[in-house]
């Protein structure tokens, strides 16, 4: 490992001789002196006086001795430095790193993402995500939870036959995984309550800004619950974990883009889907993404939260593992929470005898054959459950206040991305 001082310890150093290493952020050549600008993954240390200058994004080792300056960052620069220039850049960024503001269109970003990431501003959502997925785990961890990992090569669908990748797994026919559902749901069986944080995949054919072909999908599941109530309580402990996590490992990401985070209530407010559906004057079976986001501005007028579920979905929009309402038929013991405007997350209380399956399956007109590795569990006991998933990507854009998920994962694939 190169033995290095790292940008944001410079102060613990003053008067030392020390090295750094990292990308020429900025260089700039003035008549009798010249900056260098380096980037580090604690942030920028400048150097002064370094002789041939390499360009900008090359990767160099400097030691100098570290001299107090109130202009540099940091309150510290490097003086009479010594620059090794470990790989040099064979060609400029597609626009300046080192300006605040980005200058560059999304299609310009995502085409050069490799180097346009680097751009502080485009990493910092990326570290809240990071930030963001690391207080879902402890938070899950905390309360019992085993974190497992399940098949991305499936043989069945699990969140309806459309919007499903298929392909050739040695001549068979396989499929991409939309969910962990029904993995995670066995896992219940061995674990009593699990988690997953991984990759889905969804052949959307809408080209939004809501929507990826491949996102990564917070998952929980947990056993002996009394309906879809005690899953929402998980739910919200594990998104004011999240935050409290972004808080804590995230602050410089936050401060950057001036981000402003959500308090969680201790209770997050609930509407019935038929409230819902009387609030907006709907009657269609399912709420709209206007109709969301009204819903959502309502819940921040009326009970100060920037969070809503939406509880009680019809049996017809929701997956045939969803567990119907004893109380309410036609409706189920599914919910969705909306966060600033947007469908966050789905959940519910599934069935979990085997004979209520075979029954759900015959009454959309589908028989076992397909389902009966993931029926397996059901034969053999499985106690009543629920769980729910967060599209991390989502989430982040929320926070972040991105207007389009694709400035919110690194490398985003959709209707026309396939490539970096
Ligand atoms: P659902 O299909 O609603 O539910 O997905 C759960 C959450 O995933 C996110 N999401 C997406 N994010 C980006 N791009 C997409 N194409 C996309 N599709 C969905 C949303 C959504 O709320 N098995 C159930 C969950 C469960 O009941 O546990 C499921 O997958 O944030």
């Amino acid at each position: 490992m190169i033995s290095r001082v790292m940008s944001a310890e410079l102060a613990e150093h003053a008067g030392q001789r020390v090295t750094i290493a990292g990308w020429v952020h900025r260089r700039r050549q003035l008549k009798s002196v010249s900056f260098l600008v380096v980037r580090d993954r604690t942030g920028l240390a400048q150097v002064v006086g370094a002789g041939d200058l390499p360009g900008e994004e090359s990767v160099v080792e400097v030691t100098g001795t570290l001299a107090a300056n109130p202009q540099a960052p940091g309150g510290f620069e490097l003086v009479e430095p010594e620059v090794e220039v470990l790989a040099r850049a064979c060609v400029a960024p597609p626009f300046d790193l080192y300006r605040p503001v980005v200058g560059a269109a999304l299609p310009t970003i995502l085409d050069h993402a490799p180097v346009a990431l680097r751009h502080p501003r485009l990493r910092a959502p990326l570290e809240i995500s990071a930030a963001s997925v690391a207080g879902f785990r402890a938070t899950l961890d905390g309360l019992g939870f085993t974190e497992v990992h399940t098949p991305k090569i499936v043989a069945s669908a699990t969140e309806s036959g459309a919007n499903v990748f298929g392909i050739d797994y040695f001549g068979r026919p396989a499929y991409l995984a939309q969910s962990p559902q029904f993995y995670k749901q066995a896992l219940v069986g061995v674990f009593e309550r699990v988690y997953e944080v991984g990759p889905v995949f969804r052949a959307e054919p809408h080209d939004t800004v809501r929507h990826l072909a491949q996102y990564t999908s917070l998952d929980a599941e947990l056993g002996f619950v009394r309906d879809h109530r005690d899953v929402m309580a998980v739910l919200r402990d594990a998104v004011a974990g999240m935050l409290e996590s972004v808080r804590h490992r995230a602050g410089a990401a936050l401060d950057l883009l001036g981000v402003t985070l959500p308090e969680v209530p201790a209770e997050i407010p609930a509407v019935h889907f038929t409230e819902a559906q009387r609030l907006t004057g709907s009657a269609e079976p399912d709420l709209s993404p206007a109709q969301e986001r009204w819903l959502s501005e309502w819940a921040l007028r009326e009970h100060g939260s920037e969070f809503l579920y939406v509880t009680g979905y019809p049996m017809a929009k929701r997956p045939f593992y969803t567990h119907p309402d004893p109380a309410r038929p036609g409706y189920t013991n599914g919910f969705d929470l909306l966060f600033r405007g947007l469908e966050l997350v789905t959940g519910g209380q599934r069935l979990h005898r085997y004979a209520d399956y075979v029954e759900a399956l015959a009454a959309r007109g589908e028989g076992t054959e397909a389902y009966e590795g993931y029926l397996q569990a059901f034969r053999y006991g499985m106690p009543p459950h629920g769980g729910f998933a967060l599209g991390l990507e989502r989430w982040t854009a929320r926070l972040t206040g991105a207007a389009n998920i694709r400035q919110t994962t690194a490398f985003p694939r959709d209707l026309h991305r396939l490539s970096p």
